[in-house]
């Protein structure tokens, strides 16, 4: 067992960052509960392996993804879309855990969306040199709902632009623990993660994992 400041609960930590309009970042509210997700990580990705999707243009991305909840994100040649199956094993993706949705739904609260109902968590694994280009999320169905992030092990520079692709972004550095809620006006600006800069994480060594939380049906 790993003890740090953060567990201590008297400590109510930094407060709430403004981000921009409806985006908020929450600092090292996850660190506590860290290894309890990344346990459930690896019970869904036993179930759900790790897997590069193909872009419909026919690219590989670099990230490695799975999903859980009751709809997955994927990608391949035919396009974007959220599927309650998975279509490496045929059967449904696994469930949301608990410590998941919970930590989704405590978030959005704190953040200002009260009744938060996370029906799809997209689940990203970053090693050195891999990064997620400029893009929206407008793959689900209610942009009403914001969309929460819970950034683990290493840090990530966070590319958080406007509302057209050619608004200069700014930069945002996440680190484990870090949760970021994006609603409101934020819900679809573009955004991307840079580079992962190497490094060696306690409880993940060489790699970020990020789970969204989304209302996708
Ligand atoms: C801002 N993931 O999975 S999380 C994604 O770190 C994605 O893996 C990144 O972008 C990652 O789609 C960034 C932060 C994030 C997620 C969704 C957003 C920021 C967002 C949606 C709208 C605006
Ligand atoms: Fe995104």
């Amino acid at each position: 067992m790993t003890f740090d400041l953060f567990d201590n609960l008297d400590d109510p930590g930094p407060p709430p960052e403004p981000l921009a309009d409806g985006a908020m970042v929450l600092r090292g509210i996850a660190r506590a509960n860290a290894e309890t997700l990344l346990a459930d990580v690896h019970a869904v990705t036993a179930a759900a392996p790790w897997r590069h999707m193909i872009t419909p243009g026919g690219l590989q991305m670099s990230v490695a993804m799975t999903n859980c909840g009751h709809a997955g994100w994927v990608s391949d040649k035919r396009g974007y879309r959220y599927d309650p199956i998975d279509p490496l094993s045929g059967q449904p993706w696994p469930a949301m855990p608990v410590s998941f949705r919970e930590l989704a739904i405590t978030a959005a609260g704190q953040a200002g969306f009260p009744g938060f109902a996370p029906d799809a968590c997209l689940i990203n694994r970053y090693e050195p040199g891999t990064r997620l280009s400029l893009h929206q999320d407008r793959d689900e169905r209610d942009f009403n709902a914001p969309i929460v992030s819970v950034s683990l092990g290493l840090p990530a520079i966070f590319l958080f632009g406007g509302m057209r692709r050619a608004d200069r972004p700014q930069r945002v550095r996440l680190a484990h623990g870090d949760v970021v809620v994006w609603g409101g006006p934020s819900r679809l600006a573009f955004h991307g993660v840079a580079p992962l800069a190497d490094g060696d994480h306690p409880l993940l060594g060489r790699l970020r994992i990020n789970l969204t939380f989304r209302k996708a049906l």
